[in-house]
């Protein structure tokens, strides 16, 4: 595999973000010129070999679902986190069905479980990790909420590192292409502390009937927008260095998932930034190993471009919202970014005048859970837990 060599990179006290890295071939010869990174085929694999899938889903087309896990590479365990409708029209038992046969297919290593599973929320309770859980001891809705009940599955299989991965992916051999990204990334880390993030190359639309190849999404270049202002009004020098502020498809090593922060649905892309600058460049350093092995962000651009289920308009409102609010309640924003913010939120029918924006709850790492007792009472106590191995 071929990907340009970092050009360039930024610092933030303990944290080092690489500029855009764009794929230039999937399968190459090992190539050695100070402009590309090349990776042999082992290398690749063997990042792939601990590294463990996880796929949240939520009342996406079921063929969509079926593409995603086929285009896995075969070494990467899979975690399905559904928290699609049960009931009379029952989503998720389609979803169980698809990742039934898929395992008989092909007998590639998966797990799924529904967010709502009671033994979920039991497990979390019993591990003093409330802070995903509603007033009726369930896990709340929301993408995050899922992807952290999915990364405590992932930490009990003892795998190095872990992905995400959307299940509304249109385009298989795209998922295929983001995993193998992902282990770039994480074999150019000289850090413990790593993690990948994906910029697609294009978002196809359609437009006037023709299929567009947009560059940007439109939450996404708001979001870049404003994580960049943020670094600029602290340091006083302006940067357009943050490029994947809503990277759904991203992976860490297992250390870094371990420490980083989170925040409801949404919000949880662009607030992973946030929590890396206020914990390990303005604040008191609390994890002071990670501080000074360093955390490395590296941003690649995909070769295939994204092409994902539309959710309308209010999703997008609803995205730009939280994605803005994390960075608007963060302790590093000043009093004139947060005007922007206010400003744009309004100009996108947001916020109206004198509303501010609503607060997003955050969660903090996983790092001091009991893995082994979490997973005892999530067995004895789960309703929809299938794993296949
Ligand atoms: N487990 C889980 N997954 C969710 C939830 N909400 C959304 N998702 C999934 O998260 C992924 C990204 O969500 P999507 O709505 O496509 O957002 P976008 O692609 O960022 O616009 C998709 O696979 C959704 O099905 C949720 O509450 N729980
Ligand atoms: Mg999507």
């Amino acid at each position: 595999m071929l990907i340009e060599a970092p050009r360039h990179a930024e610092i933030f006290g303990s944290i080092k973000i690489y500029d855009v890295q764009k794929v230039l071939k999937l399968d190459s010869e090992k190539v050695e010129t100070p402009l590309l990174r090349s990776f042999s085929k082992d290398e690749i694999e063997d990042i792939l070999s601990r590294l463990i899938v996880v796929v949240p889903i939520k009342n996406e087309k079921i063929y969509l679902l079926d593409g995603v896990l086929r285009a896995i590479p075969r070494n990467c365990p899979i975690i399905v986190v559904s928290n699609s409708q049960r009931g009379k029209r029952d989503v998720f038992k389609m979803e169980k069905d698809v990742v039934a046969h898929f395992y008989n297919l092909t007998k590639h290593p998966v797990s799924i479980i529904h967010q709502k599973d009671p033994g979920l929320g039991l497990a979390f309770k019993e591990v003093g990790y409330t802070h995903i859980l509603d007033e009726n001891g369930f896990v709340r809705d929301g993408k995050a909420e899922g992807m952290i009940a999915g990364m405590l599955l992932a930490k009990h299989m003892g795998k190095d590192y872990i992905g995400f991965v959307d299940a509304d992916n249109y385009v298989p051999c795209a998922v295929n292409e983001y995993i193998k990204n992902f282990a770039a990334g994480l074999c150019m880390s000289d850090s413990p502390y790593a993690m990948v993030r994906l910029h697609w190359r294009h978002k196809p639309k359609i437009i006037r009937s023709k299929l567009y190849f947009k560059k940007w999404g439109r939450v996404s270049e708001v979001t870049n927008k404003y994580l960049n202002l943020l670094l600029a009004a602290q340091t006083g020098f302006e940067t357009h260095i943050i490029k994947t502020g809503n990277a759904g498809e991203h992976a860490m090593t297992m250390e870094l998932a371990n420490i980083m922060g989170y925040s409801t649905g949404y919000s949880i892309e662009p607030y992973q930034f946030i929590y890396l600058f206020e914990e390990f460049w303005r604040g008191e350093i609390k994890f002071r190993e990670a501080a000074s092995a360093g955390i490395e962000i590296f941003q690649i651009e995909t070769l295939n471009p994204h092409i994902h289920e539309e959710k309308g308009e209010k999703h997008v409102k609803d995205m730009l919202h939280d994605s803005l609010s994390t960075i608007y309640h963060s302790r590093l924003s000043d009093r004139q970014l947060k005007s922007k913010i206010l400003e744009e939120l309004r100009a996108n029918d947001v916020l109206k005048q004198g509303e501010k924006p609503r607060k997003t709850v955050t969660i903090p790492p996983i790092r001091e859970i009991d893995v082994k007792t979490f997973m005892k009472v999530l067995e004895e106590y789960s309703e929809t837990l299938v794993s296949y191995d």
